[in-house]
């Protein structure tokens, strides 16, 4: 939809269209709870500052801002696989609801708190089929809430038969030094290496980092922390519906073979993702729906 369409259908206070790079349209919200900016591109949500102004997320300055490609940082949604498709590595890495434009539906104004929300929804095109062979219906909605941000993403089976997804709310949090990061909340919970061959291992105490890191974790507690963030409070994730989570840090040799990600820029970021993955598979029966949630707030 051009953004003329969406400024006369949704344009109103706090809630403004701009384009970014080569044809990004992007959506921004604003309260006195904070800031959000969502491209349609993916509904990926770019950069969030909560009211205190603190930015919680990271976006690589070599990001592609372009239709149709993924953006690297912010929150991409790896949706309906996880990583490089089981079966066939030409289909797209995550599946392709963040690579696909979403449609804005709505905006809901629970102005009395300051809160601010927009719906977006994908639904099956002949380019999903093609991946894909399910009707389906996704909405992803994105909450300006009291000191934080919510997302939810539900997936609606609208066919005939049962379906099964992997899925990732993949957040890119910015942090001052990786060197000086860890992450709490996990000491004790089994995790697959997926740098070794998915070997089971155990959470000892924090995650700290000191070479790439990927791992995903087992019915992990709902709450994790993050702490060293760029605004140097602890940020917070609560996690819902979600029996996965995901903690990468690609590290130099992968920074340096990725051409959306600066050299240097592993220093500064961190991926904790509230996820489905791995051995954690979600059937969808005809008719059903599924729903997998985070928020995340600066402490
Ligand atoms: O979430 C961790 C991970 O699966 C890593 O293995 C790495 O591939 C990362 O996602 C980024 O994937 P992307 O396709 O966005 O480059």
């Amino acid at each position: 939809m051009e953004l003329s369409s969406l400024r006369s259908r949704f344009g109103q206070e706090g809630v403004q269209f701009e384009q970014l790079g080569e044809d990004l349209s992007v959506v921004r919200l604003q309260s006195q709870l904070g800031s959000v900016s969502i491209a349609l591109n993916g509904a990926h949500v770019l950069e969030y500052s909560d009211a205190s102004g603190a930015a919680l997320l990271w976006l690589s300055e070599k990001a592609n801002l372009e239709n149709g490609k993924p953006i690297r940082g912010g929150v991409p949604i790896c949706w309906p696989w996880f990583g490089p498709h089981p079966e066939d590595s030409e289909k797209p890495a995550h599946g392709f609801a963040r690579v696909s434009q979403w449609e804005l539906i709505d905006i809901k104004d629970e102005r009395s708190d300051g809160g601010l929300a927009a719906e977006l929804r994908l639904t099956d095109s002949e380019f999903s089929r093609s991946l894909w062979p399910y009707p389906f219906e996704l909405r992803f909605r994105v909450s300006l809430l009291l000191g934080a941000l919510g997302f939810e993403l539900t997936t609606h089976n609208t066919g005939e038969r049962a379906f099964q997804i992997c899925e990732a709310l993949h957040t890119y949090f910015g942090v001052r030094s990786i060197h000086s990061t860890s992450v709490d909340g996990l000491d004790g919970v089994p995790y697959l290496d997926q740098l070794e061959s998915m070997e089971r291992k155990d959470q000892k105490g924090t995650i700290q980092f000191d070479r790439e890191v990927d791992r995903i974790y087992l019915d992990p507690p709902t709450k994790a922390w993050v702490d060293g963030s760029r605004s140097g409070k602890r940020i917070e994730i609560e996690s819902r519906g979600s029996q996965s989570a995901v903690v990468w840090n690609p590290w130099i040799d992968k920074a340096k073979r990725m051409a959306d990600f600066g050299d240097e820029e592993y220093l500064e970021m961190l991926c904790y993702e509230t996820a489905n993955a791995g051995p954690h598979v979600i059937s969808v029966e005809p008719g059903e729906q599924h729903t997998i949630g985070a928020s995340i707030r600066a402490l």
